[in-house]
């Protein structure tokens, strides 16, 4: 389905309008209504349009689980583009989902920047665009209604007062590599500012290497094993998210060191996977980011179709969790 998505996509950049409701009956993977053309806009069923960032890591699986359950809870009909990192398959899914006349469009941009103009067609068709999860770069806010996640720069800021701490009263450099998200992205963008600007105060801190790991269980590992033969001192890894940090740890073992103890380990998101290396203490510790978008994600479709007036921010409410923490909150975890 992907790969026949893919070239319809590419061909109907192409095309013209009239191709494009074809395509919409073939790039709509979740809806069920493919073909009729209107959207569902006129039955008084929502359409939604979604286009994802890809499937890089646990949290994203989590994510697309949660959009696609809660759609079909709320009885909205979702349209699902899977762009397999790439923000050309976002903007051609976007111009395909305006062809169609969704009523709504969501998408999570795989980076900030290059967004203005398909904005600006959603826009000028009036159809109302909702960010999820990662945010635009974006001067002009009318292009949004509204853009629900996280705050990134609050997660980094988070890990960097957990090293703060854990090294409070210790002397000496303390050597640091930091595992980047991929390239442009937001989370990785903001992680990496939030974790630098606390760190800055203690000059002991280093960042010593920092490179992308693309959110890639197997680049985290790639890239930790590139690091850790360059850098023979390394007491500390940063990873912006758990699956890299996964991956670090498989090359960090393969080197012959204990993730945890030689080498102090901190991430972000808090998937199932990571929580586990963090109560088996490979990891030292955890900033939560919640997939979990898809039931406030859906309110926000309908109010956004009611017209009614929606905040242009939507934070979601996360933790952290430390190793003990973590063990407690294992068996009562969902993804
Ligand atoms: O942390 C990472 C995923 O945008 C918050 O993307 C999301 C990030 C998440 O690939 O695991």
């Amino acid at each position: 389905m992907r790969y026949l998505e893919d070239v319809v996509l590419k061909k109907w950049s192409a095309a013209v309008l009239a191709g494009a409701l074809a395509v919409g009956a073939l790039a709509g993977c979740g809806g069920d209504d493919a073909g009729s053309g209107d959207g569902g806009g006129g039955g008084g069923k929502i359409t939604m349009g979604f286009s994802q960032v890809g499937a890089e890591s646990g949290w994203r699986t989590a994510n697309t689980k949660s959009i696609q359950e809660s759609a079909a809870t709320a009885g909205i009909d979702l349209k699902f583009s899977d762009a397999q990192g790439k923000q050309e398959n976002q903007i051609k899914a976007i111009r395909s989902f305006i062809a169609q006349r969704v009523d709504v469009i969501a998408f999570s941009p795989v980076v900030e920047s290059g967004w203005d103009t398909v904005l600006k067609e959603a826009k000028d068709a009036n159809i109302p665009v909702i960010l999820t999860d990662r945010s635009v770069d974006s001067q002009d806010k009318s292009l949004y209604k509204t853009f629900i996640g996280s705050d990134f720069v609050l997660e980094g800021k988070k890990a960097g007062e957990w090293l703060v701490k854990e090294y409070e009263g210790k002397t000496g450099d303390v050597n640091i590599v930091e595992l980047q998200g991929s390239p442009g992205a937001a989370p990785a963008n903001d992680r990496k500012a939030g974790f630098a600007e606390v760190i800055k105060a203690d000059p002991k801190f280093k960042v010593i290497a920092s490179q992308t790991g693309q959110f890639t269980r197997t680049d985290g590992k790639e890239v930790m094993e590139a690091f850790l033969k360059a850098h023979p001192k390394i007491d500390v890894l940063y990873a912006h998210n758990d699956d890299m940090g996964l991956g670090a740890i498989e090359a960090i073992e393969a080197a012959g060191k204990k993730p945890g103890t030689d080498i102090k380990i901190i991430t972000v998101d808090a998937v199932k996977d990571g929580m586990t290396a963090l109560a088996a203490g490979k990891i030292n510790y955890i900033v939560e980011c919640s997939p979990l978008l898809g039931p406030q994600l859906m309110d926000l479709a309908k109010k956004v179709k009611a017209g009614d007036t929606v905040e242009q921010r939507v934070l979601t409410e996360e933790t952290t969790f430390t190793q003990e923490q973590a063990k407690a909150a294992l068996p009562d975890r969902k993804y």
